[in-house]
């Protein structure tokens, strides 16, 4: 199995980790997206990272297609419930989660442009989403070690990788105060050895 990715983008890093969590082989393939010359376009039309290729070839794209693509191989441990309402309840999650993700990398990128060019509406907006965001998270994360169930999952993740960007990038870099349990969920994931091995790279 081949993942195409960078080493900083979180949707890459939630690939990763779940690769990491099943104990499955796989080739990194270190691609940007950003460059002129990249050949992500190749494994993706959206031109996006991920991308993974499978062992006879085929390839996935979307963080979340491929994160099913994975849970139909029935690798344990499964990220995802059996029940497909519980299911769904987990992948809506994963989400929030990753429209969260969605909104920090707009910040990222807008925040990349000359001053005098940077929407302030647009970065209120983006702001706008990872607050409520969280706050919804938070309110999911304070039953129970998981945010769904009794074991690590998909939502839990995605929560993960969202928050772990969140801090390289130093975007709302207030978001743990007054939320202890997302908290308390993020030094749980930080701790395993599969978000260890996938801090990004500055
Ligand atoms: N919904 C997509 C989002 C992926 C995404 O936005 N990846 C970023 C890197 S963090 C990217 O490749 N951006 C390149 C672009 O937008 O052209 C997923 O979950 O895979």
């Amino acid at each position: 199995m081949k993942l195409i990715g960078s080493y900083t983008s979180p949707f890459v890093r939630k690939i990763s980790v779940m690769l990491l969590e099943k104990g499955i082989i796989f080739e990194f393939v270190n691609e940007s997206p950003w460059l002129e010359e990249s050949e992500v376009p190749r494994y993706n039309p959206l031109g996006k990272v991920p991308a993974l290729v499978d062992d006879n070839g085929q390839c996935w794209f979307d963080s979340a297609i491929i994160a099913d693509y994975l849970e139909l191989q029935h690798t344990p441990p499964a990220f995802s419930p059996a029940d497909p309402l519980k299911a769904l309840q987990v992948r809506q999650l994963a989400k929030l989660a990753d429209g969260i993700t969605d909104a920090a990398v707009l910040i990222v990128r807008e925040q990349q442009r000359p001053g005098n060019q940077q929407s302030e509406a647009l970065l209120i907006r983006c702001r706008g989403h990872i607050l409520r965001g969280l706050d919804r998270l938070e309110q999911e994360a304070r039953d129970g070690q998981w945010l769904h169930g009794d074991t690590l999952n998909l939502a839990d993740i995605a929560t993960g990788c969202m928050l772990g960007y969140l801090n390289f990038r130093r975007i709302v870099p207030d978001w743990c105060v007054e939320r202890p349990a997302l908290v308390k969920l993020a030094e749980d994931l930080f701790q395993r050895a599969s978000f260890a091995r996938t801090v990004p790279a500055a």
